[in-house]
């Protein structure tokens, strides 16, 4: 990561009235949860995250999917917040206006600071019934269970709950990407980080920006799509790149 990239990034954001901040699963890796193309480890390892996060895969083995979303809401409540989601919390609230828009669903925007990030994907935490879709309650400090788990059965109607998430093929939830298109059209900064930026339609959201005018940061060790449309690429973790950035 360049200086002058670093300082340019931060006379954007310095100038910006409006920002939107998008993040993706990179943000929390530090924390230790793994992104969507890491392979997993443990009894996992056998397993796509891209084929279990499916609705036939919940129609097919619906112990197996609920068991990896409870090992999955598990591992988020045994880690923190890193350093990334925490820069990101302090440029939110430097700046006159900011929206946190993000893929993940786990809850460390939140726990470092982030005021009602938009969750595009749902959460972790908010079971539901899968065929009456009444809100579930599930027990708080989830055992770090690793297999399969039979979803428990809906109070109302008695099918299974499934996680409160949006698979591939489901439709987003429509306040959610109606928000945040509308802040990422309205808005003078994208700030993006930590996501390889091909899952539709979440990814259309730093390229509204992009065709609205604004200006684009990314944040990504690796190459992603965005490069081309970014003003500015910080080539570089989160938890190391933000917290420099909301220094300078
Ligand atoms: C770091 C880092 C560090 C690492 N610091 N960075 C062909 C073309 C276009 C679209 C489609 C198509 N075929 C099918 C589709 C549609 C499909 C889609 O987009 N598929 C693509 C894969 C091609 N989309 C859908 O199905 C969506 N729904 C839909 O289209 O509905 C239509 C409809 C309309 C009306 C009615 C009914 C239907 C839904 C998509 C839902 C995605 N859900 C998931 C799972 C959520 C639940 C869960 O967590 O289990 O969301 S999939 C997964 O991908 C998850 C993520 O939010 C999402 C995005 O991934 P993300 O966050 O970018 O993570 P990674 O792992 O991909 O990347 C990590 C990045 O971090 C990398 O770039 C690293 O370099 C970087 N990194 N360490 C910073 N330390
Ligand atoms: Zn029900």
């Amino acid at each position: 990561m360049r200086d002058t990239d670093l300082r340019e990034a931060a006379d954007l954001i310095d100038r910006a009235g409006r920002i939107v901040i998008f993040t993706g699963a990179g943000v929390s890796a530090e924390s230790g949860i793994p992104t969507f193309r890491d392979a997993l480890s443990g009894l996992w390892e056998q397993f796509d995250p891209r084929r279990l996060a499916t609705p036939e895969a919940f129609g097919d083995d619906p112990a197996l999917v609920w068991g990896w979303y409870e090992w999955r809401r598990a591992a988020v409540q045994q880690v923190e917040p890193n350093a990334g989601h925490r820069a990101l919390a302090v440029i939110e609230q430097r700046a006159p206006e900011c929206v946190v828009v993000t893929q993940n669903v786990d809850d460390l925007h939140e726990r470092a600071g982030s005021k009602e990030p938009i969750h595009l994907h749902g959460s972790l935490f908010a079971p539901r019934c899968s065929a009456c879709g009444r809100p579930a309650t599930v027990a708080n400090g989830a055992p770090a269970v690793e297999g399969r788990v039979p979803p428990p059965p809906c109070d109302h109607c008695g099918a299974p709950i499934r996680p409160g998430v949006v698979w591939f093929g489901e439709a987003l939830p429509a306040d959610a990407f109606e928000a945040a298109v509308a802040a990422a059209a309205n808005c003078d900064l994208l700030i993006t980080v930590g996501t390889s930026a091909v899952v539709f339609p979440a990814a259309e959201i730093p390229q509204v920006t992009a065709r609205m005018g604004g200006a684009m940061i990314q944040v990504n060790p690796e190459p992603t799509p965005l490069d081309a449309v970014a003003r500015v690429n910080l080539h570089g973790p989160a938890a190391e790149v933000l917290p420099a950035l909301a220094a300078v």
